[in-house]
């Protein structure tokens, strides 16, 4: 079955009782047994929920998947899968990445024993420098949040197989639609489900996708004992927003490309982050891994001065100023001080984050009424 096939109908079934042909919402938190333990699969919520099961099942067969798991947020996702880990596992993640993913791996898993190694994941042989006989996980996110980078996810996937670690990519900026991470040899997929999967801004959730049998049983323990779990309600979001994912990132794809070029040719932006270009330091392998290039862009101003870029921020009209990315509707962001502030500024400046540096989340507005935002706001 093709992509599209199945965002409409993978996993998703109409309803045994009435024939509903959308996944009705199973706002309960318990299930009524005949005598205990004789159930008819569900027992309790927090453990399955039968709007869940079709988006878990939906989620794992748009990655080629064998099982999905649905979180309250992309953060809980992450944090189901370092539990994974014991106290002096060593974890290496690429050092430019989402500050929430930073905040937890450094503020709360450090301090429980677990060291993490940030290297800059685009350069393989700064990967394979930093394994050592107590690696157990490799972190990557591709493309970058905010810089747009690329990781060879399977040159990445051979060096955790030689190290004998698992690989997790976080697959929130490109979604599927445009790379499927367990098909390049990653062990786990991760999201937040409340970008471009969900796609319109109104709810918080995650995932993670695994094709191993006792990979599944492990985080489906720590999904259930410490309950991070969505209700029913935020899954039926995510299950209608699945239904339009690849119509809404062709297009988010399409005006991607028609902003970037349109701010490489503008006289006052500087460096323009996107790896559709030519140029681009990764494009070989986004060309080789991914079907397009995505929606997310990030610019400098020339001069690199952090008050002009807030004037810009200040100015635009079509492109709200706000945290979070992948909705219909167009977003800006200054990653220094809001979606990356909690990474220290040293370590920003050593992965190339300036304070100047302006994130953009292009939606599938016209893109003609885009670039005309930009063009008033920029000058
Ligand atoms: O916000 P939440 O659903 O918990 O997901 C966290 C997360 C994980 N991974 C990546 C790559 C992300 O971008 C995020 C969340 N990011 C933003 C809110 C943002 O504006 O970048």
């Amino acid at each position: 079955m093709k992509f599209g096939t199945k965002a409409i109908h993978a996993g998703v079934h109409p309803d045994p009782s009435t024939g509903a042909i959308m996944t009705p919402i199973f706002q309960t938190s318990t299930y009524v047994q005949r005598s205990p333990g004789d159930n008819k699969g569900y027992e309790y919520s927090r453990t399955h929920n039968p709007t869940r099961t079709q988006l878990q099942d939906a989620l794992a067969a748009l990655d080629n998947g064998k099982h999905g798991l649905a979180f309250a947020s992309g953060m809980a996702a992450i944090d189901c899968i370092v539990k994974l880990l014991q106290p002096g596992d060593e974890v290496i993640s690429t050092n430019d990445l989402y500050g929430g993913s930073y905040r937890l791996f450094t503020k709360v898993y450090a301090t429980y024993g677990i060291k993490f190694h940030f290297v800059p994941m685009h350069d393989m042989t700064a990967v394979e420098a930093a394994v050592t006989e107590r690696t157990k996980l490799i972190w990557v996110e591709t493309p970058t949040n905010p810089l747009l980078n690329v990781i060879d996810i399977a040159a990445a996937s051979a060096v955790a197989k030689k190290a004998g670690a698992l690989l997790v990519v976080d697959n929130t900026f490109s979604t599927p639609y445009l790379q499927t991470p367990l098909a390049l040899g990653a062990d786990m997929v991760m999201y937040s489900l409340t970008k471009y999967m969900a796609g319109h801004s109104d709810t918080v959730m995650g995932a993670v996708v695994v094709n191993d049998d006792q990979l599944h049983e492990r985080l489906s323990f720590f999904q259930n004992a410490c309950g991070g779990t969505p209700g029913p309600q935020d899954c039926f979001l995510v299950l209608r927003g699945l239904k339009t994912l690849h119509i809404r990132m062709q297009r988010h794809c399409e005006n991607g490309r028609k902003v970037a070029e349109y701010l490489k040719s503008h006289p006052k932006v500087g460096k323009v982050y996107w790896p559709g270009f030519s140029d681009h330091p990764n494009h070989e392998v986004a060309a080789k891994q991914m079907n397009d290039f995505g929606g997310m862009i990030s610019f400098v101003l020339k001069g690199d001065v952090k008050d002009d870029a807030i004037a810009v921020l200040e100015k635009f009209q079509l492109f709200s100023l706000a945290e979070s990315l992948g909705g219909v509707e167009s977003l800006s962001g200054h990653p220094a001080t809001m979606t990356h502030a909690s990474i220290p500024a040293e370590e920003r400046r050593k992965a190339g984050l300036s304070d100047s540096l302006i994130r953009l989340s292009v939606g599938i507005e016209d893109a003609e009424d885009l670039i005309e935002d930009l063009k008033q706001a920029i000058g």
